[in-house]
């Protein structure tokens, strides 16, 4: 052949075999938080539909909305938490739902989902994922040692400082996040913890600075094998982590257990959603893999291994006995009562979150 030619139909393979490859090859790029999913359930939505998942995690809202306002993150499907959830809304950043390609939106609970229409009116953007609460998890043994009547149940063990003082030495890790520590320190000297006023969000420096000097880390997912391990005696963390937490102590046939409670002034709840960023590459393989996770089986599976409840109404029936009975995990009516919710922070507000946030994580 004329060596043109074989040039030619070399390329016009190439070109054939790349055509045939992306047209065969569909991915959906999922973008979620550390430890939330059982990673068997991705292995059978590839086998189920044939679209390749892409996995990555984060453990903050703040770095999720930094990826989101930059635009192009490549992400197909992310789980912010409502209250920012909401905002970036606002900015633009999501799409609405196809409810066409979400046959099983039907078998979401109404009850989360009116909870969680604050942040979006008419569920337009986003469907409920998980849900949960933001308090403390603790060693028993460690905590027993060395304070017999510990105030396990009260924000006062880690925000009264002559209690935190006595567990300086077995070590407290604490969740880098502004938007949850903050309203919990203002919940706890009776201040709102939704509020937006820059003098009252200044109050909350008065109970985490004396903290500080007893927090050996700020992190928000080394805390579930640091108290696995034994590593901390106590962590402000998520409900479900904690959870998470406790199961890989008792495999690991630990002569202790890690608990969680929610506090007896009250904790903030919060519910992370499930959207699909407005330039997202594949939103049509986004609509199926958030119809997947919206089969009751599947997210009951997914909550058994987190151990954080979900927002499905079907799922429930296959959920784990013993995790729904949990109150900490699945709170009743009385404790429900007792739990927050915080909203968007407008720019100002936000600012000196974040500020109070520096300086304290400094030791300033
Ligand atoms: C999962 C943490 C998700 C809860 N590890 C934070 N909203």
């Amino acid at each position: 052949m004329h060596k043109g030619t074989t040039v030619l139909v070399a390329l016009i393979g190439l070109l054939l075999a790349a055509g045939v490859a992306s047209a065969g090859e569909r991915v959906v790029r999922v973008y979620n938080w550390s430890d939330y999913i059982d990673p068997a359930l991705l292995d059978e939505f590839e086998e189920k539909t044939g679209i390749e998942v892409v996995y990555d995690v984060y453990d903050s809202n703040d770095i999720l909305e930094t990826k989101l306002l930059a635009g192009n993150s490549g992400y197909d499907v992310v789980f912010p938490s409502g209250s920012f959830f909401a905002r970036q809304i606002t900015a633009g950043i999501f799409q609405k739902l196809d409810k066409a390609q979400l046959p099983n939106w039907s078998n979401l609970d109404p009850e989360i989902m009116a909870l969680a229409s604050r942040y979006d009116p008419e569920s337009a953007y986003g469907a409920v994922y998980m849900w949960g609460t933001t308090g403390i998890a603790y060693n028993d043994k460690m905590i027993g040692q060395r304070m017999a009547d510990a105030p396990i149940d009260s924000w006062s063990l880690v925000f009264d400082p002559d209690v935190i003082r006595q567990f300086a030495d077995c070590g407290i890790y604490i969740l880098d996040a502004a938007d949850e520590v903050i309203p919990a320190a203002l919940n706890y000297i009776g201040e709102d913890p939704d509020s937006k006023d820059p003098a009252v969000i200044a109050k909350a420096a008065d109970v985490l600075e004396p903290m500080r000097p007893y927090v050996r880390k700020f992190h928000s997912s080394e805390n579930i094998n640091a108290l696995a391990n034994g590593d901390i005696c106590m962590a402000v963390m998520w409900s479900g982590d904690a959870g998470i937490a406790a199961s890989r102590a008792e495999e690991a046939g630990k002569e202790f257990t890690v608990q969680y409670r929610i506090p007896k002034e009250g904790a903030q709840m919060w519910f992370d959603i499930m959207g699909i960023p407005a330039d997202a590459p594949h939103p049509e393989e986004a609509h199926a893999f958030i119809n997947f996770l919206m089969e009751p089986e599947v997210i009951a599976r997914a909550t058994n291994y987190v151990t954080y409840p979900n927002a499905n109404r079907a799922a429930r029936p296959y959920v784990d006995e013993a995790l729904r009975n949990n109150p900490n995990i699945y709170p009743p009516d009385a404790v429900m009562k007792r739990l927050f919710v915080v909203t968007p922070y407008d720019q100002r507000a936000q600012r000196v979150l974040t500020r109070l946030w520096q300086d304290i994580k400094a030791g300033n």
